[in-house]
């Protein structure tokens, strides 16, 4: 039995070395394609192996912060990463940019805490993006209010019954780093052996309440746009963090685009009210939004659903039916360029 930084065979058997010297070790910080992997043996910094750089069709098949992975040590401080161990959870968002397919942002986490603040920072709707990538990737979420001191008892209270009515579900605390306020609530969930990560928007004080919980200053500051931010302590790199009690907290950069790629089962978790009542719609393919006997709209006009959590739940539908329409047809583009290069490697063989 391994119990080594939350790994346990028990959920992942080791599966087998290709070495005698290579290690099972979790992936602490990633930096572009080069990561650092924490092993019984210290902290090296790795690459992957060629077979993973070319045989990946995606970049989720690259390792992430969190994951288990298989390393063989090079020398001291540098290692090979051969494998990545079954994830058992993942937080993945649709890449951002122009980039296609998805984007692993943390592997192997048991809750999410997702950090928003009462200042411009808070919308419900990023908020559901937001849960239906974490139900998504079989994870639990939390809800965190931040930065409470800067509003009164009321304000507060009125953010979070907006949070309330829209996620009853949810977990929901409210915190201050600043004070303190509500800290113990998250201490709370923290079990040994469990990982944790946080996420939510640029400045809403992931790392400020990753600080209250280490208990000191480990943030570093940002050096390379210190000219720009003016020391702002502004996150670049995912990191797993130990604790003193045994458990895992990912602190991960603000996100300026939270897309969702073919997230079902997470919109089907976050808009459970709103499918349980689409099930007596006359038509099983009805869009709930003109189609005659449509029990949603119904439901919308009573006041029993949230018109402004429909309107979210069809935009976001509509994002993950494009996205996996999109892989589909990018997939079919691939198989039929290998099948074209396989046609004229035969109509070469056959020339010879
Ligand atoms: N008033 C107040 N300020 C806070 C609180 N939490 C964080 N801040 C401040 O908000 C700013 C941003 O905090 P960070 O902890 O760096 O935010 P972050 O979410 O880690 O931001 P990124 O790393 O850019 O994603 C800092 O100036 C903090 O001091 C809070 O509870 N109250
Ligand atoms: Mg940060």
């Amino acid at each position: 039995m391994i119990d080594f930084l939350g790994y346990n065979d028990k959920d992942f058997p080791i599966p087998e070395l290709p070495s005698d010297d290579a290690c099972i070790g979790r992936v602490i910080e990633e930096h572009r394609e080069r990561y650092f992997v924490m092993c019984e043996q210290g902290v090296f910094e790795a690459g992957v192996t060629g077979k993973i750089m070319f045989n990946s069709e995606s970049k989720d098949e690259f390792p992430a912060v969190g994951d288990w992975v298989v390393l063989t040590p090079m020398d001291e401080k540098q290692g090979l990463i051969h494998q990545i161990l079954p994830r058992k959870t993942v937080f993945r968002r649709r890449a951002s940019g122009r980039k296609t397919g998805e984007q692993v942002i943390a592997a192997n986490i048991d809750i999410a805490f997702v950090v928003m603040s009462g200042d411009e920072d808070f919308s419900l709707n990023r908020l559901e993006r937001y849960l239906t990538i974490i139900y998504d990737g079989n994870i639990t979420p939390v809800i965190i209010l931040n930065k409470t001191d800067l509003f009164t008892k009321d304000e507060t209270n009125e953010f979070v019954d907006e949070i309330k009515t829209r996620h009853p579900e949810a977990e929901l605390i409210w915190t201050s780093a600043l004070t303190e306020s509500g800290i113990k609530y998250i201490i709370e969930l923290l079990s040994p052996g469990k990982t944790y990560c946080f996420v939510g928007s640029s400045g809403v004080g992931k790392s400020s309440l990753i600080n209250r919980l280490t208990g000191g200053e480990r943030q570093r500051v940002d050096t390379i746009s210190d000219s720009t931010a003016k020391g702002k302590h502004t996150t670049t790199y995912r990191e797993l963090i130990e604790l003193e009690n045994g458990s895992f907290l990912v602190d991960t950069p603000g996100m300026r685009e939270v897309g969702i790629s073919g997230s079902d089962a997470g919109l089907e978790e976050t808009f459970a009210d709103i499918i349980a009542v689409a099930e007596t719609c006359r038509f099983r393919d009805c869009t709930h939004t003109n189609e005659p006997g449509c029990a949603v709209i119904t439901a919308c006009e009573s006041g029993e659903l949230q018109e402004a959590k429909l309107e979210n739940y069809l935009r976001l539908k509509r994002e993950s039916d494009f996205y996996q329409m999109e892989e589909y047809e990018r997939r079919q583009k691939g198989r039929s360029f290998a099948k074209m290069i396989k046609e004229v490697k035969n109509y070469n063989k056959a020339k010879r």
